[in-house]
């Protein structure tokens, strides 16, 4: 009891003594009263010194309990994990419950756990997963005695003599030719061109071998059969058997089972044949094909620091993004390839029907792709109203070459519709707009810039 409730006691004593028409009570009846307050404050004070001791005790006994208990462990997480080497880690949460998703490159293929789960024990799931390059030469492609060489994504076959095409599927003639009961005079002529000019049957004139294309045959003559035989790339053309010219494989083979014999150029040269491709290509292992030349990733392109570089099938492009100037809206860039607009001023309508972003995505292909084919898809992260709609922009330009349809209830795709012949750099905008009971709740447009090779490859 504090010392203004004790005058308070006191002060209430006395006003009721008036209330009943007495004075104020006596000295010795005040003296009964405080020697009364002092008892209670006592009795107080005793309970109140037991509560704290009891309240000490059991804080001492807890302090003795936590000083036992072994430190509970700082980190609530598992362990990072690693993205294997040529592939992909998805999922950043380190917490019980949380699942960490893996990828493999274009390639390979994934051994060990797709997916693996932080455990309550602070362990994860399954085994950590390696990207193996898978071996295309497993089913053994080559025929034909062909050597299969394992490549990342692609097989290549090196041929055995007299064989070619993507698998040695293709006969190339070793041009072995044998000429049976011919007349003595041509193989006497024969003969006499691979060695004694001179001899008496040589009315055969020798092969004019001034030219590269034109090789003498080597002949041999067992028991009056004839045989002939040329280099590899050669054949004996016409009737005159001492004469092997070139074969012309880019005329011969220009169209094989295994398609064109050369990708793009083909050069007949004395004996054989080479392709070539046009600038921007390198030619493959295999001599046939041609492979783009990614200029971005070997720097030899000639984009500004403000520029970015898009690797195109047989060049590059430089190309710089800029935020859209919309009146009522201003944006920022965000990343590389996105703008967002920054907050509306209240009740500017305009402002708020603006887009909200402006994301911009440039894919590479070859000409003529066969059509209709899904170039790209708008999908939203996460829907805050009832309803999503993705449309086209650009009007009819946009509209003879795409169309945007919807894959599922979150994703918009962008679909080629007709084939295009290259060189050419075609435009599509994908509207993704998001409503709630009717009201616009906000637009997302995805920019794609398809820039298309000039050849197929
Ligand atoms: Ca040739
Ligand atoms: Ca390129």
């Amino acid at each position: 009891m504090t010392r203004t409730q004790v005058v308070m006691l006191l002060m209430s004593v006395c006003q009721l003594s008036i209330m009943h028409g007495q004075e104020c009570p006596s000295r010795q009846e005040l003296q009964n009263s405080l020697r009364q307050v002092h008892k209670l404050l006592s009795a107080h004070e005793t309970s109140y010194v037991q509560s704290l001791r009891t309240l000490r005790k059991k804080i001492n006994l807890l302090q003795t309990s936590t000083a036992r208990q072994p430190a509970k462990p700082t980190n609530v997480t598992c362990p990072k994990l690693e993205a294997p080497a040529n592939g992909k880690k998805m999922g950043k949460v380190l917490l019980p419950g949380h699942e960490v998703h893996f990828l493999c490159d274009p390639g390979y293929e994934l051994v060990g756990s797709e997916t693996r789960q932080c455990k309550e024990s602070l362990t994860w799931t399954g085994q950590q997963p390696v990207c193996k390059d898978i071996n295309e030469c497993a089913p053994s492609p080559c025929v034909n005695g062909g050597t299969c060489e394992n490549e990342v994504n692609v097989f290549v076959c090196i041929c055995a003599k007299g064989w070619g095409g993507a698998t040695c599927q293709t006969p190339v003639p070793t041009f072995f030719i044998t000429i049976t009961n011919t007349s003595a005079a041509t193989a006497a002529g024969v003969a006499g061109s691979a060695g004694s000019a001179g001899s008496a049957g040589a009315s055969v004139s020798p092969p004019a071998t001034s030219s590269p294309l034109v090789r003498p045959s080597h002949c041999t003559q067992t028991q009056g059969t004839t045989h002939c035989t040329c280099e590899a790339g050669y054949t004996i053309s016409g009737r005159d058997t001492s004469v092997c010219t070139d074969i012309d494989e880019c005329e011969l083979f220009h169209m094989g089972q295994s398609g064109r014999l050369c990708v793009h150029t083909c050069v007949n040269t004395p004996g054989g044949y080479r392709c070539t491709c046009p600038a921007g290509y390198n030619l493959t292992r295999d001599g046939r094909n041609c492979k783009d030349v990614d200029e971005c990733a070997n720097r030899q392109h000639n984009c500004t620091k403000d520029q970015l570089c898009i690797n195109t099938y047989g060049g590059f492009q430089c190309v710089k993004v800029e935020c859209p100037r919309i009146r009522n809206a201003t944006y920022v860039k965000t990343s590389p390839l996105r703008c967002e607009r920054n907050p509306c001023p209240v009740d500017n309508r305009a402002c708020s029907q603006a887009p909200n972003s402006m994301s911009y995505h440039y894919l590479s292909v070859v000409s003529n792709l066969s059509a209709p084919r899904v170039m790209f898809r708008v999908s939203a992260m996460r829907m805050m109203g009832d309803t999503l709609r993705f449309s086209l922009l650009g009007g009819s330009r946009a509209r003879r070459h795409f169309t945007v349809q919807r894959s599922d209830r979150q994703t918009g795709q962008l679909m080629l519709v007709s084939s295009v012949q290259g060189p050419a750099t075609l435009e599509a905008e994908v509207e993704m707009s998001e409503l709630e009971k009717r009201v616009l709740l906000g637009r997302y447009i995805t920019k794609v810039t398809i820039f298309v090779s000039p050849y197929e490859f």
